[in-house]
């Protein structure tokens, strides 16, 4: 999970890590702070029988990051983009959504990370005024628990489809 500081990858993940395990508290802090997710979280998780994912909580992407950061965010970046799937998690109520997709999935790529490893998933849509149009993309309220199921379900078609190597 990759995303801007605040978009709800934290968030996300408390959800998708009680769905596996009910009665599990919540595995990482979300808050409004900056920096609350500083290392990586990785827990595992079971989408269906016999298909069990390693999710991992990275640090989020702020504008203007310290430099004395730079090094431990840029080394945990690394190592997410290595991973199969890249859920960025996006915060659709954001007004400024757009430019910050723009420069995340920029750093994803001079990581060296495939587009084609990026989901983008489209969170906080309980925020707003009416219901997001267009069909072909993700949208869920990590925190009403909605598009869950079918954010769960395109991420195991995707593993299905055979492309990531074991
Ligand atoms: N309204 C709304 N708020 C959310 C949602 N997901 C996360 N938040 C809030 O957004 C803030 C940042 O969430 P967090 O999960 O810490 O974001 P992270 O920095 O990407 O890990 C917190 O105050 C969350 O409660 C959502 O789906 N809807
Ligand atoms: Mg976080």
């Amino acid at each position: 999970m990759v995303g801007y500081t605040n978009a709800g990858k934290s968030s996300l993940f408390n959800v998708l890590c009680q769905k596996a395990h009910p009665s599990g508290k919540p595995q990482v802090e979300a808050d409004d702070r900056l920096f609350q997710t500083l290392d990586t979280t990785t827990r595992k998780i079971e989408l269906g029988p016999g298909c069990e994912i390693l999710i991992s909580d990275t640090v989020g992407f702020i504008q203007k990051l310290p430099h004395h950061l730079v090094a431990a965010f840029k080394s945990t970046l690394e190592e997410a983009a290595q991973a199969d799937l890249l859920l960025h998690v996006i915060d659709i109520s954001d007004p400024q959504n757009l430019e910050k997709l723009l420069v995340v999935e920029e750093v994803l790529r001079d990581l060296g990370a495939p587009e084609d490893k990026i989901i983008r998933v489209y969170n906080k849509i309980d925020k707003l005024p009416t219901p997001p149009a267009d069909s072909n993309a993700i949208y869920i309220s990590a925190r009403q628990g909605s598009g869950i199921p079918a954010l769960l379900n395109i991420v195991q078609r995707r593993l299905d489809d055979g492309y990531i190597s074991i």
